[in-house]
C-alpha cells in the first residue's frame, strides 16, 4: 500500500503517511457524528480492526468498531457502537475516549484500556473481549484523574503491568507511570517511569503512552505523545523510548527529536489544531509497523515504519 513522500515525508522519515489519509472520517459512522479519531488497533479474524473514538453531536464520545481487509482501505463499520455512555453511571456519563487494545495470549482475550469520562474526571477503564461483540467490563480500575493507559501484553516478573498518566493538582506537568496488578482489577501504587522534559523541549508540557508497548529483542518500544504549550495552543507530537524488558519502569533510551508531528493539512487543522495522537500500532511478522493515530481530533490516519527503523531512531 503506497505511503506518501508528500508533506515532507521522505524514504528516510521514520514514519511515513499513507497517501490515502485520512482513512476514516465522521461520515463513515451510521449516526450523526462530529469526529472520529484516536483509535485502538489490532488484528482480528484476518482483518485490521480499529476501535475508534467517535464523538457524537452531544459532544460525548463512544467507541465504534471499523474493519479493513488490508489496514488501509475498504473500511466497514459495525452497525452499532461497542461502548457507549452509560446513563446513570457517573464514571462514564460523558463517554469513553482514547482506547488502547492488546492481545494477551495468556488470557486468549484482547484487553482494552480507555478513558471513562464523567463528573469525577477522566479515569482508567478496563475491559476484556475475544470477539469485539461482547465485552466483560471490569469498569474503572484506576481513579481520576488518570488517562493514556496501555497494558503490556504479558506478565512481567509474574505480574500484569500497565503504563498510565496520573495527574495531581500539585504537579504542573504530567508524566508516564507504571502500575502492577495480579488480577487486572486492583492496581498497586504507581512507580514513575518517564518525565516530561523542561523549558523549550517539544515534550515539556505533558507526555502519555501511545499504543501498547511493543516487545523487541532490545526492550519494550514505547511510542508516546508529547505536548509543547505554545502561545497559539498546544502541539501534539510523537516520540520514542525504550524500556527495560524485565524492569519496564527503567528507561534505557529516549529519542531527543520527535519522530512525527503535525504537518499535513488534516493534522494541522481540525477540532483541535496541530495534533497527531497515536493509540494503535500493528506489527506484522516481518516487523513492519502500521501506526494508527488521530489527526487534529477530527479524523483517523495511518503511517508506516518498521521495528528496525524505530530501534535505529533510538540510536
Ligand atoms: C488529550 C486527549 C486526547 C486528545 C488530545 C488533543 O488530552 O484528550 O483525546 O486527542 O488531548 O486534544
Amino acid at each position: 500500500m503506497a505511503t506518501s513522500n508528500a508533506i515532507g515525508d521522505t524514504p528516510s522519515s521514520t514514519l511515513r503517511r499513507f497517501e490515502g489519509n485520512p482513512i476514516l472520517t465522521a461520515e463513515a459512522f451510521p449516526f450523526p457524528a462530529n469526529s472520529a479519531f484516536n483509535p485502538a488497533a489490532v488484528e482480528y479474524d484476518g482483518t485490521t480492526l480499529l476501535l475508534v473514538r467517535v464523538e457524537d453531536r452531544r459532544g460525548l464520545s463512544l467507541l465504534h468498531v471499523a474493519r479493513s481487509p488490508n489496514g488501509f482501505t475498504d473500511w466497514k463499520v459495525d452497525p452499532s457502537p461497542a461502548f457507549r455512555p452509560i446513563p446513570g453511571d457517573h464514571s462514564a456519563e460523558w463517554g469513553f475516549e482514547d482506547p488502547r487494545a492488546v492481545w494477551v495470549p495468556e488470557l486468549s482475550q484482547y484487553v482494552i484500556t480507555c478513558t471513562a469520562y464523567g463528573p469525577g474526571g477522566p479515569a482508567v477503564h478496563l475491559s476484556l473481549t475475544d470477539d469485539f461483540n461482547t465485552f466483560e467490563h471490569y469498569g474503572v480500575v484506576i481513579a481520576p484523574d488518570d488517562k493514556n493507559a496501555a497494558l503490556f501484553p504479558r506478565r512481567i516478573g509474574g505480574t500484569w503491568a500497565m503504563l498510565h498518566r496520573p495527574m495531581t493538582t500539585s504537579h504542573t506537568t504530567a508524566d508516564i507511570w507504571i502500575s502492577r496488578s495480579n488480577d487486572l482489577l486492583s492496581w498497586r501504587t504507581p512507580e514513575h517511569v518517564m518525565a516530561c522534559r523542561t523549558g523549550a523541549w517539544w515534550d515539556s508540557a505533558r507526555i502519555g503512552t501511545g499504543p501498547p508497548p511493543i516487545e523487541t529483542d532490545e526492550g519494550w518500544l514505547l511510542i508516546y505523545h508529547g505536548v509543547k504549550q505554545m502561545v497559539g495552543g498546544p502541539i501534539y507530537r510523537v516520540g520514542l523510548a525504550l524500556l527495560d524488558i524485565d524492569e519496564p519502569n527503567k528507561v534505557l533510551r529516549r529519542c531527543n527529536d520527535w519522530i512525527f508531528g503535525p504537518e499535513a493539512d488534516y493534522e494541522r487543522s481540525g477540532d483541535v489544531n496541530n495534533v497527531v495522537f497515536p493509540c494503535g500500532a500493528i506489527v506484522d511478522p516481518n516487523g513492519n509497523v502500521r501506526v494508527y493515530y488521530g489527526s487534529a481530533d477530527t479524523t483517523v490516519s495511518v503511517a508506516t515504519t518498521s521495528v528496525h527503523e524505530l530501534l535505529t531512531a533510538l540510536g
